[in-house]
């Protein structure tokens, strides 16, 4: 999916974390802010905790509650994402 812009010029999306992240790919524009809002629907340790190498982001997700990741794409590229043991696993895509 693409991620929304807002007024001020950031780009935001929503992602459901269930077994999986949903959605898992998000298509965004290099050179603007970008947030990820995670909100985590299931108690399993393996996703309690969102990792976003490529900008040295790290987040834990409380179950039920939302929980932003900001960073910026200076370049374009395809920028992962994955849980703390790397199974679960998405990515951001900077044109
Ligand atoms: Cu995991």
């Amino acid at each position: 999916m693409t991620a929304a812009l807002t007024p001020s010029g950031r780009q935001e999306a929503t992602i459901v974390v269930k077994g999986a992240y949903s959605p898992d790919v998000i298509l965004v524009d290099h050179g603007k802010p970008v947030r990820l809002s995670f909100l985590r629907q299931e108690t399993a340790a393996c996703s309690e905790e969102v990792l976003f190498p490529d900008f040295q982001r790290r987040a834990q997700l409380p179950e039920g509650e939302l929980v932003p990741v900001e960073f910026t794409p200076e370049q374009p590229g395809a920028y992962e994402f994955t849980c703390g043991m790397g199974m679960l696993r998405g990515k951001v895509v900077a044109r």
